[in-house]
């Protein structure tokens, strides 16, 4: 591969330029944690080809990552142990630092005398602050690549869309442009001589026995779980999805949300089998939109609106409704605590905590219903969304992603919503509660899945 692929080039940036060393190619690994279908380690390998230098892929663990738990932490490390052993197949030592990549890189590049550094995208706050700090840090030419959108988030908009009917013709003027088969990662033919540096690549052994693997590890990680995940969905749910998607006591959803989270599995993959599916078109749309539309929205939000998970990133209209009704009278108020116990007066309310605690998902149409009501239990809009975002972050296993700060920002804030009629405390936010949900599903059946451990859902 000397000459350039365009399909790998137009989906990076160039965030700074610099004094190219002669040492690998480095790829920061952190949101998109896989081998294959990874354009960031694509366009790192196409980089190190043209340039013949070696590659080398690194990931800086950080202890306390927005209050993930161990279960997250086991989630994610066996995953990566996966990508390790991959990558050692291909000739692509794999690093893993354990400090914060604004300590850990800038003296990593040094030692390797590194070529370039390439990082995938990540719209969260965190990882912009460590890339704006890393820009001034690094001396070699420092590229972002986005390899967890089919669009590339800065490319299909470059301003804070409104709602989904505003992205969605955006997207679907470029959709078939870049949903694309994705090439395969090469075997690396330039070698980089490991010893040389002092460098070994820590073993994961340490780090993933020390976990408490009793963790709810229900759902096993990594690429090629993730992999079978996705063929499984494709080929039986996919049909069942438009009818079941809304009705938690069904296995209706794709359960693929995790491995899209950490990165185990490509959305462009995803969306690539799901359009190859000889489903009828009618099948496909509704999982369509939620896989690209909806989750490139959650991404443009959090690239363009600095407030995404607080009340200053609510449209106005919603922010001066809450304010109005901002004294009326509540006629429950739930502590936080109460809310993590499950505490409260509505049974369905509380197994959907239960069901969030002990499976570390919740199904999306309750989660809508289950963030409104903490907006209806709080003293004020502000403490509904920490509330909210507290819980979604400790105990869903795909918490601390743009697709959740936007849901929480949706459901408590009229987030990419419109008004509806206005009532007391939730104004024209959009009011969801139990009686709709009976109108939807079998709530005394879900209530006692949740109570018996039933894993039918
Ligand atoms: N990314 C990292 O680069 N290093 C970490 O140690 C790390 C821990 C982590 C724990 C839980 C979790 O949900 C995500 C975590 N991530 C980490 C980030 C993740 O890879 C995603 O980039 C973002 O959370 C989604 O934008």
């Amino acid at each position: 591969m000397n000459r350039r692929n365009l399909d790998i080039d137009r989906r990076c940036r160039r965030l700074k330029e610099g004094q190219r060393g002669q040492g690998p190619v480095v790829y920061w690994i952190s949101r998109d944690q896989r081998a294959d279908d990874n354009w960031a380690l694509l366009w790192a390998q196409q980089e190190a080809m043209v340039r013949q230098k070696a590659l080398v892929v690194v990931f800086c663990l950080i202890p306390e990552y927005l209050g993930a738990t161990s279960n997250h932490y086991t989630f994610m490390l066996r995953g990566l142990t996966g990508v390790q052993k991959k990558l050692q197949k291909l000739h692509i030592p794999f690093f893993l630092l354990e400090q914060s990549p604004v300590e850990a890189l800038p003296c990593f590049l040094r030692q390797i005398d590194a070529h370039v550094l390439v990082s995938d995208f990540d719209p969260l706050r965190m990882k912009r602050q460590w890339q704006k700090q890393l820009i001034e840090e690094v001396a070699v030419p420092f590229y972002e690549v986005d390899a967890h959108n089919i669009i590339p988030a800065w490319f299909v908009s470059e301003k804070k869309e409104y709602a989904a009917y505003t992205l969605r013709p955006k997207i679907n003027r470029l959709r078939d442009n870049f949903l694309t088969d994705i090439p395969p990662v090469q075997k690396h033919p330039f070698e980089w001589n490991l010893n040389a540096t002092g460098f070994n690549s820590s073993s994961f052994s340490a780090l993933t026995s020390d976990r408490d693997s009793t963790g709810k590890g229900k759902l096993p990680s990594g690429e090629a779980e993730a992999q079978l995940a996705a063929d499984l969905f494709v080929d039986s749910g996919l049909a069942k999805y438009p009818a079941s998607r809304n009705n938690p006591c069904v296995q209706g959803q794709s359960g693929l949300s995790p491995y899209l989270h950490f990165g185990n599995l490509s959305a462009q993959r995803l969306a690539w089998m799901v359009s190859k599916s000889e489903l009828p078109v009618e099948d496909k749309a509704p999982f369509l939109e939620e896989l690209i539309v909806r989750r490139e929205l959650s991404d443009n939000f959090c690239l363009y609106e600095p407030g995404y998970d607080s009340f200053a990133g609510f449209p106005e209209w919603a922010r001066k409704t809450l304010d109005l009704h901002r004294d009326d009278k509540r006629e429950y108020i739930y502590t936080f605590q109460d809310l993590e116990a499950g505490n409260t007066h509505e049974r369905l309310w509380n197994a959907c905590q239960v069901d969030l605690v002990q499976n570390g998902k919740l199904h999306g149409y309750l989660r809508m219903y289950w963030a409104k009501k903490i907006l209806e239990w709080t003293s004020v809009p502000e403490a509904a969304l920490e509330y909210a975002i507290l819980l979604n972050d400790r105990y869903s296993l795909d918490g601390r992603d743009p697709n959740g700060y936007a849901g929480v920002a949706w459901a408590i804030g009229g987030v990419h919503d419109r008004a509806w009629k206005e009532r007391p405390v939730f104004g024209k936010i959009r009011y969801m509660n139990e009686v709709g949900c009976r109108r939807k599903f079998d709530v005394d059946g879900y209530i006692a899945s949740v109570y018996n451990g039933d894993k039918q859902r």
